[in-house]
């Protein structure tokens, strides 16, 4: 890797993909690192599908769909068409131009690439400045616990469309998966100045990479402080099941709630202007805190929300 990483982040899919772009309009996208989600990724129809990876590279491309946030913009459908008409399963959408980043990818895992060395040849291709690779190149797949039993990740939050009631998770592969080399040599090597962790769900988004062996330890010791944006807003959440997870777990639904789940990971919290209230107690307990708009909806909110997560690393780091 050329330039040193200065900035890591760790990033679930939509949420996670907007600020990590706002983050390469805020800095040097060169000296930024991405590990998404691994637990989102499944084997489908005979490929690996790894939804987070894929939407963080479509958006940092200017690919991505972006009423959507997932999968590429301009697709067409045919190969869903033609594989319902021979009864296969239609129930995960696949479109025709990410099917052939799906085939390039099986045929790179087949022939013994790792998952990481495959993304970061595709985001050279696709002109990406930022390091987007994978937490880990290990297979590390959620699992949500259900009153019904256990389902796999895509089968709850697509095919069930998020409905069944959440008990708990657990994160099949963890004990056995490393963190992928690129991001285990930035986090020893001393260089980081800011660790972010992005608006996303903090059970199925960012704990499936907490839950790597020592990453948690390895994070805390890199050196850089830890800053998150709350992904609940004003008691719920701009997207996803974020909120309906924290009701059914019975935690409360506010940013209290995310700093009580990432405890002492955490050096500083982003909370939105609409959580203004809470600043004073986060304060309390030890946090750095910025009041900002955390909802992006223009790419000017996103760089914008990326330069006030650089600006409250810097204060955790005492260097303003
Ligand atoms: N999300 C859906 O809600 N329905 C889909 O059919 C779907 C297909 C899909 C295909 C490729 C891809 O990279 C992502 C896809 N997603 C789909 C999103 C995916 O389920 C993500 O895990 C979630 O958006 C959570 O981040």
């Amino acid at each position: 890797m050329s330039a040193p990483i200065r900035v890591l982040a760790l990033s679930g899919g939509i949420g996670g993909a907007k600020l990590a772009l706002g983050l390469t309009h805020a800095m040097a996208p060169e000296r930024l690192m991405i590990a998404a989600n691994p637990g989102d990724d499944f084997e489908h129809l005979g490929l690996t599908i790894c939804p987070d990876l894929d939407t963080l590279t479509y958006t940092l491309s200017g690919l991505s769909d972006r009423e959507k946030g997932w999968g590429r913009a301009g697709e067409s459908w045919n190969f869903l068409a033609a594989l319902d008409a021979f009864g296969g399963e239609t129930w995960f959408q696949l479109g025709d131009k990410d099917l052939a980043l799906h085939i390039a990818r099986a045929h790179r895992l087949a022939s013994g690439e790792s998952l990481s060395a495959i993304t970061g040849d595709i985001c050279r291709r696709l002109g990406i400045a930022a390091h987007i690779l994978p937490a880990t190149d290990a297979p590390l797949r959620t699992i949500v616990e259900t009153p019904e039993g256990p389902l796999p990740f895509q089968r709850y939050f697509v095919e069930r469309r998020a409905a069944p009631v959440v008990t708990g998770f657990t994160f099949d592969g963890a004990a056995a998966a490393l963190p992928s080399p690129a991001l285990a040599e930035v986090l020893a090597g001393g260089m980081l100045e800011a660790i972010v962790v992005c608006p996303s769900n903090p059970y199925i988004s960012i704990d499936p990479i907490l839950a790597i062996p020592g990453l948690r330890d390895a994070l805390r010791g890199a050196g850089a402080p830890i800053v998150a944006v709350s992904p609940i807003v004003g008691g719920t959440a701009i997207k996803g099941p974020t909120a309906k997870m924290m009701r059914e777990l019975g935690r409360p639904v506010s940013v209290q709630g995310i700093a009580a789940h990432y405890g002492d990971l955490l050096d500083g919290l982003v909370i939105d202007e609409a959580d203004r209230e809470a600043a004073d107690e986060l304060r309390a307990g030890g946090l750095k805190v910025a009041v900002a708009q955390t909802v992006m909806r223009s790419d000017a909110d996103k760089a914008a929300l990326g330069e006030v997560v650089l600006w409250l690393a810097g204060r955790c780091r005492g260097a303003e």
